[in-house]
């Protein structure tokens, strides 16, 4: 007897989600020192002078900034991080996050 060994003959597709995407943003004040404002974004958001200044050069003129977008978790540590920044000087420094439309 003969087996016919019969080869599937639809192609797997897989289908990956994409996580949900989060922006971090930065919010002006009238008190949080500009220089402090560079210090935190470079160290917290990995941004390099010329960014850091630029990012809150736009948040002190337009009231926020839009600086990056992570994943949930990611939003939360460094707008939560950088937010502490601040406070432990004392001063009203604030970043949000908001889902990505
Ligand atoms: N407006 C602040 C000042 O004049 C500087 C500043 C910029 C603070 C951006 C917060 O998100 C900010 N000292």
């Amino acid at each position: 007897m003969t087996k016919t060994i019969v080869k599937p003959r639809t192609a797997v597709r897989t289908k990956t989600q994409k996580p949900p995407l989060y922006k971090v943003i930065l919010l002006n004040d009238d008190f949080t020192p500009r220089e402090f404002v560079v210090m935190v974004l470079k160290a917290v958001f990995r941004m390099n002078e010329d960014q850091a200044y630029q990012v809150m050069m736009t948040a002190h003129r337009r009231g926020a900034c839009v600086i990056a977008v992570y994943t949930r978790d990611v939003a939360e540590t460094k707008a939560t991080r950088a937010t502490d920044a601040g406070r432990a000087k004392g001063y009203p420094l604030l970043f949000t996050t908001e889902p990505e439309e």
